[in-house]
């Protein structure tokens, strides 16, 4: 019921403004003004995706677009982003400042144009490449709807310009409060508590605030993609300053990616061109890892899922390649190209066009479809490219002798899946003989829980619902496959029945439109999900160091080799009590210290309180009803926020860099506490 009064109030508001236009005090444009930010604060998930810690985090990233639309206009090198003790952020750029004089479209300031009409930031932009597009390009005026005040100052002209607005509506006109010799623009922005919140594990509203990490990766990400830009970030609760300024723009964002890698040649490959209107930049190098890592972004907005740009960028780099190896006499005539995979192994590289008017396709609509786009970048990469290679007679040797051996791994992968194919068809199954399957066909109701040990496997097969969940257990430790040559994996009997039970398996064609050679790779999104026989995938381990540690060797694993399963959102972690606290017939399961704190409050001293070492220790009803029924478990979702961070993170940590793992753990001792890496 109280939702239908709030309701009712915000259709009242709109009438009184309507009947406030008809009067004359409002002209026609500034109805529409009204209705457009009062449509984004009734449904913000529409224009920001989320009210939760993404869509808070997004509003900064919508004003700091603002600054760098002017720093590729040319006018801005420097803006300041300071999260402030009350929370609110501000943003501090040195550009041309906002035109203050009236718009004729509009008939308000220009100031007033950019923060309350919707869309603004995209239509009225001064540069040429608008960094706004994709999903959520949506302007200042959403930011504006979305806080309970924002303070805009100008400094144009001499004077500072000032004008505060809230939950997206103006308190006056623009005002001139001082004089000032800069120029440029200043946000204050207050997120607004009613619409920003987050949920805890028992279902209670909490109130979020901007993480320092969050802003920091993706400001970095701003200044790699922005050679010469200079941005601070500052956070005044903590008094912690950082600045970000890179001359190498991203060829430094490749040797930032590759700092726990060994590169095979120095500096990172470089270049940058322009042909009709498109700019291409590209950045890359090999080493000796077996992973490839390439990121593509258009109008500096990271394009997920590819399109035209990296198709052009890898057709280009499977040809030069060959061809460079064939010239110089690497390969014999016999032998057969390199395929695209081949040529990729160890390859770190970053792709960012500028297109004026880029379409996005798909479903998450972060892939780019402009077709000229894919030509463009293709004879760039290639005349660029092959110039390098005939420049480097080194470099270009140890790169073409890379791919040689990535080819036989790959030859000697093949063999090895063919062999455990042979196997497992003498045992008359292509399912691993340990695997306790679930009666339903239907992957999407469907579960499967990797359970580690025998013991806790065994409740897990008492206790579970067999008719959709299915049970693996694990048992020993799990490959670090970060360590190991793709072409092993197979050879590992846990990853192989994790492959055989899950389904996972890879398209006919390659990424290239050549034939697959159905093996997994590092990094590789090209799955055949259609195969996949659970959507719910539930790695469940016993709460302590070794739990945390198969835990993270499992993730290790999704993350590298089954990665659309994690962007789907299929990977989950279960979430086992850790108590059970009992007095008379009260039960309860605390999952956390907090909770325990809560029920011991509430019981009294006479409750009985059991601490769980292992999932072995409970009883299979147990275990059931605390952690696996759908009624009453609480399963945590594993997402990845940001491919090139999680890279670098894995790396860390599993890799065989020391120094850059310690200096991590060091700085981040609070977060990777329980990870025994
Ligand atoms: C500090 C936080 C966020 C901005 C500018 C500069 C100009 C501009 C911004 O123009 C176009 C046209 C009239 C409204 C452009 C200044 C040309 C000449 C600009 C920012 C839209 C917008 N002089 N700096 N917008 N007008 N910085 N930083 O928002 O109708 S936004």
């Amino acid at each position: 019921m109280a939702k239908t009064k709030t309701e009712n109030t915000e259709v009242e508001e709109v009438k009184e403004e309507k009947k406030k236009a008809k009067s004359g005090d409002y002209d026609a444009a500034s109805i529409d003004v009204l209705e457009g930010l009062e449509a984004v604060r009734k449904r913000p998930g529409m224009y920001i995706g989320s009210t939760g810690p993404r869509g808070l985090h997004h509003l900064v990233y919508e004003i700091v677009d603002n600054s760098v639309d002017e720093a590729l206009a040319g006018f801005c090198k420097h803006i300041e982003v300071t999260i402030n003790t009350d929370h609110s952020v501000t943003v501090v750029d040195d550009g041309r400042g906002i035109p203050i004089d009236i718009v004729a479209k509009t008939g308000k300031s220009g100031v007033e144009t950019v923060f309350t009409v919707l869309h603004a930031g995209g239509k009225f932009g001064g540069g040429v490449y608008k960094v706004s597009g994709g999903l959520h390009g949506v302007g200042a005026s959403v930011v504006n709807a979305l806080s309970e005040t924002l303070e805009v100052e100008v400094y144009r002209d001499n004077k500072v310009h000032r004008q505060i607005y809230k939950r997206g509506k103006a308190e006056g006109g623009l005002e001139v409060i001082g004089s000032t010799d800069k120029r440029g623009t200043k946000v204050t922005f207050w997120p607004d508590d009613l619409i920003f919140h987050d949920f805890n594990e028992d279902g209670e509203r909490l109130q979020i605030h901007m993480e320092w990490d969050v802003l920091a990766t993706r400001l970095r990400e701003m200044s790699f993609l922005n050679k010469g830009l200079c941005i601070v970030l500052t956070d005044k609760r903590s008094d912690k300053t950082e600045t970000y300024h890179y001359e190498g723009g991203i060829a430094s964002y490749v040797e930032y990616i590759n700092n726990t890698r060994t590169p095979m040649h120095k500096p990172p490959i470089y270049f940058e061109q322009m042909r009709d209107d498109v700019v291409v930049e590209v950045a890359l190098q090999w080493t000796d890892i077996y992973a490839e890592s390439i990121y593509s972004f258009v109008n500096n907005i990271n394009t997920h899922d590819g399109g035209t740009h990296l198709t052009g960028f890898r057709n280009a780099l499977t040809r030069v390649v060959n061809e460079y190896a064939r010239k110089a006499n690497l390969v014999k005539e016999a032998d057969a190209n390199f395929t695209g995979e081949d040529v990729r192994e160890g390859l770190t590289a970053i792709i960012s066009v500028k297109v004026s008017e880029p379409q996005f396709e798909g479903q998450t609509k972060e892939r780019l479809g402009n077709r000229e786009v894919q030509g463009i970048t293709q004879s760039i990469v290639s005349e660029k490219l092959s110039d390098w290679l005939e420049l480097n007679p080194k470099g270009s040797k140890d790169i073409v002798n890379k791919a040689i051996q990535a080819r036989s791994a790959r030859e000697a992968a093949h063999k090895a899946k063919i062999l455990v194919r042979r196997q497992s068809a003498l045992e008359n199954s292509s399912l691993p003989g340990k695997l306790a399957d679930c009666s339903d066909r239907d992957p999407e109701k469907c579960e499967i829980y990797l359970v580690e040990g025998d013991s806790a496997g065994g409740s897990a097969k008492q206790g579970r619902n067999r008719s959709f969940q299915a049970i693996l257990p694990l048992r020993g430790k799990i490959l670090n496959v970060e360590r190991v040559q793709p072409a092993r994996i197979y050879e590992n009997a846990e990853v192989q029945a994790m492959i055989q039970a899950l389904g996972l398996s890879v398209k006919e064609e390659d990424e290239d439109g050549g034939k697959s050679t159905g093996l997994l790779r590092p990094n590789s999104e090209n799955h055949d999900l259609s195969k996949l026989r659970y959507h719910k995938v539930i790695i469940m381990t016993d709460a302590d160091v070794d739990g945390s540690h198969i835990r993270t060797l499992l993730l290790t694993f999704f993350f590298r080799y089954a990665r659309p399963l994690v962007l789907n959102g299929y990977v989950y972690i279960a979430q086992p009590p850790l108590y059970k606290v009992e007095k008379g017939k009260r039960v309860e399961y605390c999952y956390n210290e907090h909770k325990l704190e809560a029920v011991m409050a509430e019981l009294g001293e006479k409750a009985i309180i059991q601490r769980f070492k292992g999932l072995g220790e409970m009883m299979p009803e147990q275990l059931w009803e605390t952690t696996m029924n759908p009624e009453t478990r609480t399963l945590k979702q594993v997402t990845i926020e940001d491919a090139s961070e999680a890279d670098h993170t894995f790396d860390l940590l599993m890799g065989e860099a020391v120094a850059p793992r310690r200096e991590f753990i060091e700085q981040n001792a609070h977060m990777v506490g329980n990870l025994d890496v």
